[in-house]
């Protein structure tokens, strides 16, 4: 709990296996439940999880196997988000890359600005590679220039909201877009509910990157254009 504040921890999951106890183990005590979602790992990713399932009472392991290309990290947001039950509701990768500890201070931050829906970015922060920068200020410029949303960080992974706001974000993409999709969504459907609140990356990876970087930025770049092209086209829902 944070002040009298339900809070549920979202984590997609795929291959983590190495790591998961203590990445688990290290979530801190103000997170009320934690919903992992895991999604076709090859390795031991999900038993590990079940495990500590049996003796976390706030850990709840859904399996999600859907995949768009390969990927589910989309799915695994969509799930764990339809199923957490907290009234606030945080969402982070789950190997380690994300400070969940600073979600105290971070939401305070949100509510005081009077915000819905925050996402928290990395940068600017040195760091980050020369080719994550520019990969992230690439599509950073696209979504102003498309969407006049100015964001620092517009492929972070991080994103702390009220309940509240889950049906006005009409998350659909499976991949890696819904990182984009999220915060364009969150930022048409919640106006000024909608902030950036900067972060510090709290540590390297741990374990091995899901992340095919080139591939998957391509994707993100034509993803951006053809969702403003089929907004325009009133394909998209309104509220
Ligand atoms: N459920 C599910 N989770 C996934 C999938 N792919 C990746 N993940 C998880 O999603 C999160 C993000 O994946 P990462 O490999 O960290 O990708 P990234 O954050 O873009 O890149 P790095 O942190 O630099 O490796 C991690 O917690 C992964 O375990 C997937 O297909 N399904
Ligand atoms: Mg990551």
């Amino acid at each position: 709990m944070i002040g009298n504040l339900y809070i549920s921890l979202v984590m997609p999951c795929r291959n983590e296996e190495a790591h998961l106890g203590n990445t688990i183990k290290s979530v801190p005590d103000f997170f009320d439940e934690i919903v992992l979602v895991e999604n076709r790992s090859t390795d031991d990713t999900y038993r590990v999880a079940k495990s500590l399932e049996n003796r976390m009472p706030k850990l709840r392991v859904l399996k999600d196997d859907r995949t768009h290309g390969g990927i589910g990290y989309g799915y695994a947001h969509i799930t764990g988000i339809g199923a957490a039950t907290g009234d606030i509701i945080v969402c982070a990768d789950c190997d380690g890359t994300y400070p969940i500890e600073d979600v105290p201070r971070l939401l305070r931050s949100m509510l005081e600005q009077g915000c819905a829906f925050a996402t928290c970015s990395r940068y600017p922060d040195s760091s980050i590679t020369l080719k994550h920068r520019l990969g992230v200020t690439t599509l950073n410029l696209e979504i102003l220039v498309l969407y006049g949303l100015k964001l620092c960080d517009s492929l972070s992974g991080m994103w702390i909201f009220l309940k509240d706001v889950i049906p006005r974000l009409k998350l659909t993409e499976g991949d890696w877009n819904l990182s984009p999709q999220i915060k364009i969504n969150a930022h048409k459907h919640c106006g000024e509910l909608f902030c950036e609140l900067p972060v510090r990356q709290a540590r390297g990876r741990l374990g091995q990157t899901k992340q095919s970087y080139w591939r998957t930025g391509i994707r993100h770049a034509m993803w951006i254009a053809c969702n403003r092209v089929h907004e325009r086209q009133g394909l998209l829902p309104t509220d």
